[in-house]
Parts: C-alpha cells; structure tokens; sequence
C-alpha cells in the first residue's frame, strides 16, 4: 500500500512534506499524521486509508461526513464558537472531491489536524469523561435537526443486535478455523441471554425509541480533548453517523470507558465497570441532551450500556471464529480476548444493574 506522503500532493494543501507518523488508533481505518511547511509554517493533518473491506460505500462515508460536518460547522458559527476546533474540517482534492482514490484502489481521505488537544485511551479523572459525556450529548443535539434521509447507512445492520448473534451464529454454523470448539462457554453466555438481545430493537419497531442521527461509535479515544482544559473539543471518527438509536450512543459510550481495564485485558478480575464513571458520562451526556429524551430512552440507558457491551463482544467472538477478518488484530487469539472481556464486562455490568438505574434516575 502507498504511504500516506505520497497521496498528499492530490489534495489542496499546499507546501513540502515534512514529517509523517503512522498513527496506531482504531481497529478499521490506518491513520497517520503529516507535517507540511508552507511559507515557514508547520501545519498538519490527519491523512486516512479507509477500509473498504468495512466501509463497503466509501463514497458513501464521505459524502456523510462532509453533510455532517457542514452542518456543525453552520451550528458553531451561529453559537460564535470556533469552526476550526470545533468540528473535522475535510480538505478536498485538487478536484474537488473528499476522497482521491489511487492506483489499487484504495481510498484516502485528509482532515485538518487540530492542535492543542489529544485523544486518551483510558480515563484518568471522572471530570474529563463528564467533558466527554457533554461533548458526545452536544454532538447528538447539533444533529437533532440533520435531515436523517440525507445519510447514507454505511454499515447495514451496524446496531442491530439480533442481526448481530445472527451473524455470530452463521460463524459458528461455517467455523472456517475449527475455533468453535474452544467458545463454548463464550457462546452459552450468549445463547443464554438471548431474549434480552432484541429489546432495544422491538422497542424501535413499536415506535417507542426514535431514531435519531447519532455517531454509533461513541469510543472515549472517539473524542478530542483539550491539552490545557480537559474540556471535550471536537468528536472524531465521524465514519458511523447515520440514523440510530440514542441508547446505542449511551451504551457503547459507557462499554468503552467505565470498563476498570482495557478493551483487551486478558486477565478477567481486574474487568468491571467503574459506577463512578458511569455517573461520570451519564450526567455530562444528560446536562446536555437536558429533557430532550423520552421516558422509554431514559428508562433504557443502562439497557443500552448492557446490550452494546454483549453486541460487541458478539462481534469479537464472531470474526475470531471467521478467521479475524474484520478488526485489526496485534497478536494471536486479540478477538477472543476481547470477546472475553465483554463478556466479563457485562457480568459486572448484570451484577450492578439496579446501581446503573438508579443513577441515571437522578438525572431524569
Ligand atoms: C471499531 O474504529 P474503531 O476502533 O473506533 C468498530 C466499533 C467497535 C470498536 C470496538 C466501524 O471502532 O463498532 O465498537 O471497534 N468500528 C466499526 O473497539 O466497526
Ligand atoms: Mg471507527
């Protein structure tokens, strides 16, 4: 595959390469950051392979991303806030498009690069999740007006938990890498909870959670944070925006970020969910979405948290049995520890379930 270097010189950005650094973030797209001097000053940005093994409708994704941050663009101006550090910017080729594609195929695309702020993997202080939990809720409440019809869905399904245990069941049915026979009891933990895997989706269907334009990959690393202030600048990773459910966002939100370990630790007592956290993000989420969710949404956040946590760890345990062909793996068995994990992470989570409730109530 090219380097990102050498596709620079197709989009408007003018000066000489100076620098640049792959940047080891996300489990899809491969990212770098490029350092360009124009006129004796540094600038840089973000440039992305996307993965069209995932992103089936590149195009698609672009053409998202573009209305999208346009329209948040338009949201912050009139708020007097600032355009460049508040929102992506993309930058366009030399012919106008978000995208240039080369000679294999591939796809890139380039963002402005904002400064002064960084991305944690792991939450240090309850405060700067709150910044993240306001962050993501403004994010929703600058897209309550988007036109949901503009969007492209760029991964079918992409929520949709049944769909997601039946795609787990179809890799069990072809088990590709005979793996099955080592995922039992990963499979019963599954199985077993079955019926609480459609909830979110029936109450869809029966009208009582609407859809809204949310993000869908609501990871903590999925927000800029501000180096000075902790404050939460700017959402990233804008590849999922399309039409979903508000619980989705809460959830996977909360999976992420109040797991005590990371998304891969493998040893599985160091695995729960932080309460503290959890009321951390819950009342930044609901300070800025104040009054805006129905009583079926707030009733089933903690739901969310739960069947997004069993979702992704599904997803995991699926592609380890389908040979790891999705997410990015570093090492052997990487899927099956994370199925582990999730696993582990949803217990904990059924284990403080009335806890969960309980805090997102004193924030109805
Ligand atoms: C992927 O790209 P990244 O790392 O932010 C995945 C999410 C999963 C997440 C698990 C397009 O997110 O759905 O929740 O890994 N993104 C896609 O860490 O599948
Ligand atoms: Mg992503």
């Amino acid at each position: 595959m090219k380097e990102a270097q050498d596709i620079i010189q197709f989009f408007r950005i003018p000066g000489e390469i100076l620098n640049f650094q792959p940047m080891n973030s996300g489990h899809i797209n491969t990212t770098s950051k490029v350092s360009v001097v124009d006129n004796g000053k540094i600038k840089f940005y973000t440039v992305q392979a996307i993965n069209t093994n995932v992103f089936k409708n590149p195009e698609g994704v672009m053409s998202n991303i573009v209305k999208v941050t346009t329209h948040i663009k338009k949201k912050i101006e009139s708020a007097g806030g600032n355009t460049t550090r508040g929102v992506l910017t993309v930058i366009m080729t030399k012919d106008d498009k978000p995208f240039y594609i080369d000679e294999e195929g591939t796809y890139w695309r380039i963002y402005r690069y904002i400064d002064k702020c960084h991305t944690q993997n792991k939450v240090e202080d309850p405060k700067t999740l709150y910044n993240a939990g306001l962050g993501f809720g403004n994010f929703q409440n600058q897209l309550a007006d988007f036109p949901k019809e503009d969007l492209f869905e760029t991964i079918v399904d992409f929520h949709n938990t049944p769909v997601r245990y039946k795609q787990l069941l179809d890799a069990i049915k072809n088990d590709p890498e005979d793996r099955v026979k080592e995922c039992q009891e990963e499979i019963k933990f599954f199985e077993d909870r079955v019926d609480e895997l459609g909830r979110l989706t029936s109450l869809e269907a029966e009208g009582k959670l609407p859809l809204r334009v949310t993000h869908n990959d609501t990871k903590f690393n999925n927000i800029l944070i501000d180096d000075a202030t902790n404050e939460a600048i700017s959402v990233i990773d804008l590849d999922t925006v399309m039409p979903g459910l508000v619980t989705s966002d809460f959830g996977d939100a909360i999976r992420f970020a109040t797991n005590t370990a990371a998304e891969d630790e493998t040893d599985l007592s160091k695995i729960g969910i932080s309460l503290e956290l959890f009321d951390a993000f819950a009342k930044g989420f609901l300070k800025a979405l104040d009054g805006k969710l129905n009583d079926t949404e707030m009733d089933n956040l903690a739901w969310g948290a739960k069947i997004m946590t069993m979702e992704c760890g599904m997803r995991f345990l699926a592609d380890y049995i389908n040979g790891d062909v999705y997410f990015k793996i570093h090492r052997e068995k990487h899927n099956l520890d994370r199925a582990r994990n999730q696993i582990a992470l949803a217990k904990s989570m059924e284990e403080n379930f009335d806890k969960m409730q309980e805090i997102i109530k004193k924030y109805k």
